[in-house]
């Protein structure tokens, strides 16, 4: 397996009109989650993937299973919890092309993830564990269930990724801090949105913020700048690689996760730092080009077509 991952998927109604929520009548499904966009993510791109939860012995659950069993991702390790519900969120579009989010997931299946659900022989077949910081702000348990996964991987020499993913929803700038720095010490990829870098460690240079995850072991870190691209620093190189344009802009949740699978593609294929910037900034600008999470994560082909290292036949 090339990369196992973990996290809370819900079933996303997205407004098919613009407004207030109040005002709005009919709403797509579609699911999202962090962990499992970058499991759907890797996939396309051709990688083997395991990503596990708990969803809710409902509907919802049945299908975000069968949707993520359907992009090629192993589910074997997901369990089905007949005590909870499966969580929801809604998308509401308002002013810009970033939706305001709205979660009902309190005291959902995955908040009950635990420790106990963490099977050592799974991670340690992997040779990444992606880790971000919705996790462990969910639950007191699923927090657990991240360090006992770190724990593991790290006996194993399995490489931890992480994305700190900071949403102050669900918890306190305070109590993220905590958490979240301390799973970076232990973690060998780092990949921070810039503006969650300075929330979280008060820099705003990439260099300096980049200085600071490599001082405490960390071996890459990889700064989303948005349309600007991203910068990539590990101990021997840095590398600023500019973002591609795209017409418009539909929809930027996912993108983040999308741009995580880029970088960690590139890594498994052993590609230079440029070359997993160019990855990943291509996955995270065609995930913008769709409204949902997950719906415009490309195919490997496509992804060369749309970063110009293969030429597309139109007709
Ligand atoms: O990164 C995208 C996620 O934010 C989205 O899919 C929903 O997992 C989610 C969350 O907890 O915000």
């Amino acid at each position: 397996m090339d990369v196992v991952t973990f996290g809370e998927s819900m079933v996303v109604f997205n407004p098919d009109s613009r407004g207030p929520l109040r005002y709005v009548h009919t709403f797509s499904k579609s699911l999202g989650g962090a962990e499992m966009n970058l499991a759907i993510a890797l996939a396309r791109l051709g990688h083997s993937v395991g990503w596990f939860s708990r969803v809710g012995d409902d509907e919802f659950g049945r299908f975000i299973l069968n949707s993520v069993r359907a992009e090629g991702v192993d589910v074997s390790r997901v369990i089905i919890d007949k005590e909870s519900y499966t969580g929801i969120l809604f998308k509401e579009w308002y002013y810009t092309s970033n939706p305001n989010v709205y979660y009902y997931r309190r005291g959902s299946a995955a908040s009950k993830i635990s420790g106990d659900d963490i099977d050592e022989n799974y991670i340690k077949r992997a040779k990444i564990l992606h880790i971000t910081g919705i996790t462990p702000a969910i639950s007191e348990s699923a927090a657990e269930a991240v360090f006992k996964a770190v724990e593991i991987a790290k006996r194993n020499n399995v490489m931890i990724s992480f994305d700190p993913n900071l949403r102050l929803k669900l918890w306190s700038i305070e109590k993220a801090r905590e958490i979240l720095l301390e799973i970076a010490k232990s973690a060998n990829i780092v990949m921070p949105g810039l503006d969650e870098a300075k929330l979280l460690i008060g820099k705003n240079d990439c260099r300096e913020i980049a200085d600071y995850f490599l001082s405490l072991g960390v071996n890459l870190v990889a700064i989303k700048l948005g349309k600007e691209g991203c910068y990539l620093k590990n101990k021997n190189e840095e590398v600023y690689v500019a973002g591609y344009k795209v017409e418009k802009i539909e929809d930027t949740v996912g993108a983040g996760d999308g741009f995580d699978a880029g970088v960690l593609s590139g890594l498994l294929k052993k590609l230079t730092l440029r070359e997993c910037g160019e990855l990943a900034n291509g996955v995270g600008a065609m995930a913008t080009l769709v409204k949902g999470d997950i719906e415009g994560y490309p195919y490997w082909e496509q992804l060369m077509e749309f970063i110009g290292k293969r030429s597309k036949i139109e007709r």
